[in-house]
């Protein structure tokens, strides 16, 4: 009998996966069969924009949370796949920050080379996983929305890549019932020229919370005031940017913040995270976790230990992305391969909990990173992946933290070095702030579109 894997969604950690088993069958290998489902009509995962929000033409939750105009908020350098450098797709030096299409466009060069996507089953989402412990394989349960049928097959793997930025937190804070304006979660914003000239209220203080609340500024809300529960984001913002203490309450069209005082706003974003859910999966399988560096039962941050044919990727909170669901990917591929032993379910559980331990004693960005680094070497070095310059990675991490306080609205102007080629990124022909246009076109023209528009 083949083993068969089945592989839960085609993001760029379903896509590791199967690039992974594909280079392993270049090679020469006997892979598996490979069957991944994907509830959308498209790969990519979370960088095939959607305009949809609430439910998608299927009735499916939206999965997207990505927005127009949204840039990498890194540096593409520290992304960059081992196996597949920015020069071999776009044959040319570009910016370190492109825009959501062209790292979308990135993505699916790999994939498409690879030729991987008749592995995919579109349109399919995974409605149920369990696990049969008379046969050892789980049953998978899965609704086809093109043929509207609901199926269920037996697989010996189980791959969850279903990503953890989708189901959102949402607080309630008094008053929101009759509050004046807009109430949304990051996940259901799409377009910040909705709030152009408006005083918007961000509640947050991590990613989503800087880099919506600049998005409004960059479009033209009148103002912009975030709020944090446990630490401000301390950058130097511009002047129509206030940070405040959480939020206690609105009323009307009012805010009241925890230092007492209290501010006008026309719209409210809950930039206040997302929720690790896997409805699909069975009580005894499912994830249970916050957003962090080490969630714990994971041997190797990816094998869930008390039945390791149940493999999670990506799961972790993310410095590091692409390259290291590769990392994982790749180390997933050779457990089921049978190249790498895994040791009894104690030891597993004994590391598991060491890196816990040293996580929980990280203090700045700089140990987090560094950590994910260390962490993604040691996946590395038991495989054939590519190895690549970590430290130098770390590097270029720091160097990218040290931009932003510098200049929160210009960091994505600046240059780095690709650690795979050696390639130096070359200035955006417009720089970020005036760059309203994130197409892939506008971002491969060698001039801003105005220019070229005036001289043809
Ligand atoms: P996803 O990309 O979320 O893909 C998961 C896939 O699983 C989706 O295609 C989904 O449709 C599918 N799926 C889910 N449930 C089911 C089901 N039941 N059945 C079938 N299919 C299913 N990372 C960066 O490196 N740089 C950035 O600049 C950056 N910006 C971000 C901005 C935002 C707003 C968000 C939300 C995330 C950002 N990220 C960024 C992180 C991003 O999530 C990762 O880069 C990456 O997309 C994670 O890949 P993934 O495959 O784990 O999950
Ligand atoms: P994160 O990074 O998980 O951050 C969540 C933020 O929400 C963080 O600042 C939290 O504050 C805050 N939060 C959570 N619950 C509350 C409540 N109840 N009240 C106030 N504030 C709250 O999620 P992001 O969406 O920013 O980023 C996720 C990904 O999307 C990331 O990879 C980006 O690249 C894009 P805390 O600091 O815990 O007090």
């Amino acid at each position: 009998m083949t083993t068969r894997i089945a592989i839960i969604g085609a993001g760029p950690c379903g896509l590791a996966q199967l690039r992974a088993f594909q280079s392993a069958a270049a090679k020469g290998a006997d892979i598996p069969e490979l069957v991944c489902f994907e509830k959308q009509s498209d790969w990519g995962g979370m960088w095939n924009y959607t305009w949809r929000t609430g439910l998608d033409e299927h009735g499916e939750p939206v999965h997207g949370s990505m927005y127009r105009y949204l840039w990498s908020n890194g540096p593409k350098e520290c992304l960059e796949f081992a196996d597949y450098t920015f020069d071999e797709h776009f044959g040319r030096p570009m910016g370190s920050y492109p825009p959501r299409e062209v790292l979308w466009d990135y993505i699916k060069g790999r994939v498409e080379k690879a030729g991987v996507r008749r592995y995919i089953q579109f349109n399919t989402a995974v409605r149920g996983v369990s696990f049969d412990e008379a046969s050892g394989q789980f049953d998978v349960t899965v609704h086809s929305y093109d043929q509207d049928l609901t199926r269920t097959e037996r697989f010996d793997y189980v791959v969850v890549a279903s990503g953890h930025f989708s189901t959102p937190n949402v607080p309630y804070f008094e008053g929101f019932e009759s509050f004046a304006g807009r109430v949304l979660h990051a996940h259901d914003f799409r377009d910040a020229l909705e709030f152009k000239g408006k005083d918007v209220l961000i509640v947050g203080s991590s990613y989503s919370a800087e880099d919506i609340g600049s998005q409004c500024y960059k479009y033209g809300a009148r103002s912009i005031t975030s709020c944090y529960r446990t630490a401000p984001m301390g950058y130097r913002w511009p002047e129509n940017w206030e940070e405040k203490p959480l939020l206690t309450h609105v009323q009307g069209s009012s805010a009241f913040f925890a230092d007492g005082t209290s501010k006008h706003i026309d719209a409210i974003v809950l930039c206040t995270g997302y929720k690790h859910h896997f409805p699909f999966l069975a009580e005894a399988l499912r994830l249970k976790t916050d957003n962090r560096l080490w969630p714990l039962n994971l041997y190797k941050g990816v094998l869930w230990e008390d039945n390791p044919k149940l493999i999670y990727l990506g799961m972790q909170d993310q410095w590091y992305s692409f390259n290291m669901f590769d990392a994982q990917a790749w180390y997933a591929r050779d457990v089921i391969l049978g190249r790498i032993a895994l040791p009894e379910q104690a030891a597993m559980h004994a590391e598991d909990l060491a890196w816990r331990e040293e996580e929980l004693t990280l203090k700045n960005a700089q140990e987090m990173f560094e950590f994910q680094g260390k962490y993604i070497q040691t996946l590395i070095d038991a495989t054939d992946y590519p190895s690549f310059d970590i430290a130098a990675v770390n590097q270029t991490f720091l160097e990218w933290k040290h931009d932003k306080y510098e200049d929160i609205m210009g960091y994505r102007n600046k240059c780095h070095r690709s650690l795979m080629t050696g390639t130096l990124a070359t200035p955006h022909h417009t720089s970020w702030l005036e760059a309203l246009d994130d197409s892939l076109a506008a971002y491969l023209a060698d001039a801003p579109q105005a220019a070229i528009k005036a001289v043809s």
